[in-house]
């Protein structure tokens, strides 16, 4: 039977990764992001290596009317989706709070918590018709203890936590299985983003340590849509084996 995953965030990282685990066991994919030119390169090789159908849904989840436009006008063939992985996000700055850029707060704020739950309402309301689906959160680390300069991005992830709970009691009327996957520290162009392109800067995050890799985060994440119908991860965290939560690390480990 035709199986449907939709993944936020799908032209890096974890979003990119989960495409081709997915793709690899047969589901079609519908794969967003804001950069139209990956979508299109990651849709050819996608279709080409595994033969599954791709649908490109580029937009901004910041923007609300854009995701509920684009959500509502998906094609009638593809709205029944199974698995929406919640992904798209990211970190900006790493500052003291009273020296923090008010800019950084305020798209952190409006891509990881308003376009989170844009996305996820827009796709639980096709799921709840079907009395079926799995909506998989990405939280952090981050959503679980607070580390200096972590500020804001830790509270959209402790928002991120929150919501994941409240989604979970929320739709249970519907049969949706809800799972907030938390990372540590993983190599993906998340530090690349979040110090601005300072490449030094975003490689000196991962000094010492042999980090998670998109792979590790995305065969995770497969692996909780495997289980038996009436088996739900709630909540799963992970790290490398260097890295015991958000503030302690034993780098330079051998
Ligand atoms: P990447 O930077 O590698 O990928 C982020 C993805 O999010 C990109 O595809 C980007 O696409 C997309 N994205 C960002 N903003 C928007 C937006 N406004 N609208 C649509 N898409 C957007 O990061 P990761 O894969 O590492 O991060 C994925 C998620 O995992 C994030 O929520 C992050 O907070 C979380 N996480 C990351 C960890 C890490 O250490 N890497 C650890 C724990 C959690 P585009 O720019 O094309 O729009
Ligand atoms: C990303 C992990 O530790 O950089 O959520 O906040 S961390």
């Amino acid at each position: 039977m035709r199986k449907i995953v939709f993944i936020t965030g799908a032209t890096a990282g974890f979003g990119k990764a989960s495409a081709t685990i997915f793709a690899a066991n047969g589901y079609d994919l519908i794969i967003n992001g804001r950069r139209k030119e990956r979508l299109q390169a990651l849709a050819d090789e996608i279709e080409k290596k595994y033969n599954v159908a791709v649908l490109q849904l580029p937009f901004d989840v910041q923007k609300e009317k854009d995701v509920f436009d684009s959500i509502e006008n998906i094609p009638s063939d593809w709205k029944a989706i199974d698995v929406l992985i919640n992904n798209a996000g990211l970190a900006l700055g790493r500052d003291y709070f009273d020296e923090a850029d008010m800019n950084d707060w305020n798209v952190m704020i409006d891509t990881n918590v308003k376009g989170f739950l844009y996305v996820g309402k827009a796709v639980s309301q096709l799921m709840a018709v079907r009395k079926q689906g799995h909506i998989i959160n990405l939280g952090s680390v981050a959503g679980k203890q607070v580390y200096e300069k972590g500020n804001v991005y830790c509270a959209t992830k402790y928002a991120v936590d929150a919501i994941n709970q409240a989604m979970r009691i929320d739709l249970l009327r519907h049969h949706i299985k809800v799972t907030a996957i938390n990372p540590g520290a993983a190599d993906t162009e998340f530090s690349t983003v979040r110090f601005k392109g300072d490449e030094a800067i975003a490689k000196n995050i991962y000094n010492g340590l042999k980090p998670l890799s998109a792979e590790d985060v995305a065969e995770v994440i497969y692996y909780c849509t495997t289980l038996p119908t009436h088996v739900c991860i709630n909540d799963l965290t992970l790290s490398c084996t260097q890295q015991a939560n958000a503030i302690y690390f034993n780098r330079n480990a051998t």
